[in-house]
């Protein structure tokens, strides 16, 4: 039996619906931008979403469907020059307050924080794009309250790979049996799993119908959830 000593929380989908009106909207106005006639709707950013990571969901696009741009000499530059711009349409949209933390979550973080309970963040997205939500969303100071930020490259294999989370175990100096990981997707799933946590899973708009064989728990949201439902999920 461990006691709860820290939450990780993935970020896209689980402190905050930033898919479909974020991240895919930014996508499309760097499409535009750069003279691209790509244009991902929501179906098929949802598709997309299978591809862990912006880049790579670039990469993956290209060659499934313009394998002639995919395969142009600066194909590479383009994709680092597309989603530079596309961070910086996301995070205005962020900076605007268009994406709120979903219910429950500050009330989740402000309570483990009251009870001494270390937080970490291990997600996928760049880590402009979590500092940027923290603070839009819980104030300037909120990415200090996050003893460790394991975002974006900072890990060779994204998830479904482990790297993420057991980078950020590291960091924490924790065994993967003294926490628990909140995330929303399958991939996020595998990935905790992987690493030997138990994952709480919180559906969000787009992972609906997956696969959490393996979550401690599937919830619909965080509304309902206290800090002392989720350690007795850890003291099981
Ligand atoms: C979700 C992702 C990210 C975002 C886009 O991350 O897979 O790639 O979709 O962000 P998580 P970037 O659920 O692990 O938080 O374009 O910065 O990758
Ligand atoms: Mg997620």
């Amino acid at each position: 039996m461990s006691k709860l000593q820290a939450l990780i929380f993935d970020v896209d989908g689980t402190l905050a619906e930033t898919e479909r009106d974020g991240h895919r909207p930014a996508f499309n106005a760097a499409f535009r931008d750069c003279g691209l006639a790509w244009h991902w709707d929501e179906q098929r950013y949802g598709e997309l979403l299978a591809i862990t990571g912006g880049k790579e969901r670039i990469r993956h696009y290209a060659a499934q469907y313009d394998s002639a741009i995919a395969a142009s000499p600066d194909f590479d530059a383009l994709v680092g020059q597309l989603h530079k711009i596309k961070t910086a349409h996301y995070l205005r949209r962020v900076d605007q307050g268009q994406l709120p933390l979903r219910p429950g979550v500050a009330r989740l973080i402000s309570e483990a924080r009251q009870a001494g309970i270390r937080l970490a963040i291990a997600t996928t997205t760049t880590p402009e794009n979590v500092d940027a939500l923290l603070r839009a969303n819980l104030g300037p100071d909120a990415p200090s309250w996050f003893e460790v930020i394991g975002a974006g490259d900072i890990v060779p294999a994204k998830k479904p790979a482990p790297d993420i989370y057991q980078w950020v175990l590291n960091r924490l100096a924790l065994p993967a049996t003294a926490c628990l990981a909140i995330e929303d997707s399958e991939m996020g799933l595998k990935s905790a799993l992987t690493a030997g946590l138990r994952c709480v899973v919180t559906i969000s708009e787009y992972t609906r119908g997956q696969d959490f064989r393996g979550a401690w728990r599937v919830l619909a949201g965080l509304a309902g959830c206290s800090l002392g439902g989720l350690e007795e999920v850890v003291l099981r």
